[in-house]
C-alpha cells in the first residue's frame, strides 16, 4: 500500500505506536522493538518517520558525546537501507530531573543550561539523520502557580535558547509545535500566534516557524483550519500533526476525522488552498491507539488518519466551488452549510 496518487507525504513517530499506559494504569500491549514500528510505516503507506532525540539515541543523557553521534550514524544507515527519512527531531525536554521545573524557562540556571544542552545534541542528530528540522514542542515551559515565574524573563530565556540553537547550525530550521496547556497549567507559547511572534525576537526570524497540531487548537479553543490559513499566509508552516479531539479535556491524540469530520474536512481543505506539503512538507499523524486497542489492531488509528485523510483530499477536490461561491455571494450560509454537510455524506 504506496502513497501513490497523491501529492502528500505521511508520517508518524515512534511513539504513535504506544503501549496503552495512561497516568492510571500499566500498559495494555507488549513493547515492541522500534524495527518492528519501522516495518508498520513502511508497509502501511508512510514515507518518513519523527523522532525524539531519544527515540533516536536512547538514554542520550547517559551516553558520550561520541556515543551519540557513532548510534545517530547507524540509525541513518539503517533508515536509508529502508528507504524512510527522518521528518524532523524533537529534543525531549520534559523527562528529566533536570526538566522538572521547566527546560529553558527553569528557574535554575543549570537546568536551563541542560535544555540547550540537550537541544545542541538535537541539532547534531538531526544533521547525522539528514533532516534540517528541529521541533520544539515546548512542554514544560509554562507554570503550575503563576507567582513561581516571572513569564517577562522567561519569553528572554525562550529567546536566548533559541539563539543558541540557530547559531549551532546556519542551516536548521526551528518548527515550534505550541500548546496551551497540559503538562503545565498555563503555558508560555499556546498558539501559533505565539509562537510566530516569538520567532521575530530571534535572531534569524525566517529559520524559525511552526507546526500545527490539531488537537492543541482545539485546547486552545481555535480553529485547527483558521491556524493553519494564519500560519501559511506567514509561509511558516513547516509540519502539521493532524489528530482531533473531543472537547476540552487532557490531549486525546485521537484518529484524524474521529470527533469532528467537518473540522477535518476543512482543514484538508487550508492545506489544498495553501498548497502544503508543495516544498516538501510532511502530513504527520500524531495519534495514539486506544488503551483498550488489541495488539493485532495495533497500527490502525495511522493507517485510518491516513485514510480519512486521503478521502478529504478528495472531498475537498470535488466540491462545487463555483456553487459554493453564488452561495457566498447571496449571503445565504444556511444552504452553503447544508452543500457542505450533503456533500460530506456523499448525496
Ligand atoms: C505532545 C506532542 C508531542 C510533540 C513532539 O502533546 O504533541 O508528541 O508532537 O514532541
Ligand atoms: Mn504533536
Amino acid at each position: 500500500m504506496k502513497s501513490q496518487n497523491c501529492d502528500y507525504k505521511f508520517c508518524f513517530g515512534p511513539w504513535n505506536l504506544s503501549e496503552g499506559s495512561d497516568p492510571y494504569g500499566p500498559p495494555t500491549r507488549p513493547t515492541q522493538s522500534f524495527e518492528w514500528k519501522l516495518r508498520q510505516l513502511k508497509e502501511n503507506g508512510f514515507d518518513a518517520m519523527m523522532f525524539h532525540d531519544d527515540d533516536a539515541v536512547p538514554d542520550i543523557d547517559n551516553k558520550p558525546y561520541q556515543q551519540i553521534l557513532r548510534e545517530a550514524k547507524e540509525l541513518r544507515k539503517w533508515l536509508n537501507d529502508v528507504g524512510v527519512a527522518a521528518e524532523m527531531v524533537a529534543p525531549r525536554l520534559w523527562f528529566s530531573p533536570m526538566t522538572i521545573d521547566g527546560g529553558f524557562t527553569s528557574n535554575d540556571a543549570k537546568c536551563r543550561k541542560y535544555a540547550i544542552d540537550r537541544s545542541l545534541r538535537t541539532i547534531d542528530i538531526a544533521r547525522i539523520l539528514g533532516t534540517n528540522l528541529i521541533v520544539l514542542w515546548l512542554a514544560r515551559e509554562g507554570s503550575y502557580i503563576r507567582e513561581s515565574k516571572n513569564a517577562r524573563k522567561c519569553v528572554d530565556y525562550l529567546v536566548q535558547a533559541l539563539n543558541k540553537m540557530l547559531a549551532y547550525d546556519r542551516r536548521i530550521r526551528i518548527a515550534i509545535e505550541p500548546k496551551p496547556n497540559e503538562p503545565m497549567d498555563i503555558a508560555y507559547v499556546p498558539t501559533i500566534g505565539h509562537a510566530l511572534a516569538l520567532a521575530i525576537l530571534t535572531s534569524d526570524p525566517k529559520r524559525v516557524g511552526c507546526l500545527i497540531e490539531s488537537a492543541h487548537a482545539i485546547l486552545a479553543g481555535l480553529d485547527p483550519a483558521d491556524e493553519i490559513d494564519f500560519a501559511c499566509s506567514f509561509e511558516k508552516l513547516w509540519s502539521l500533526h493532524l489528530n482531533d479531539q473531543n472537547g476540552l479535556k487532557f490531549d486525546q491524540d485521537k484518529p484524524f476525522g474521529s470527533v469532528n469530520l467537518r473540522s477535518a474536512f476543512n482543514q484538508v481543505r487550508a492545506l489544498e488552498r495553501n498548497g502544503y506539503g508543495k516544498k516538501g512538507e510532511y502530513v504527520c499523524f500524531d495519534v495514539h491507539p486506544y488503551r483498550t486497542t488489541k495488539p493485532e489492531n495495533w497500527a490502525e488509528h495511522l493507517i485510518n488518519s491516513r485514510k480519512t485523510f486521503l478521502k478529504l483530499v478528495q472531498k475537498a477536490r470535488s466540491f462545487d466551488e463555483s456553487a459554493a461561491q453564488k452561495l457566498i455571494a447571496q449571503r445565504n450560509y444556511q444552504a452553503l452549510e447544508q452543500m457542505v454537510i450533503d456533500h460530506l455524506l456523499g448525496n
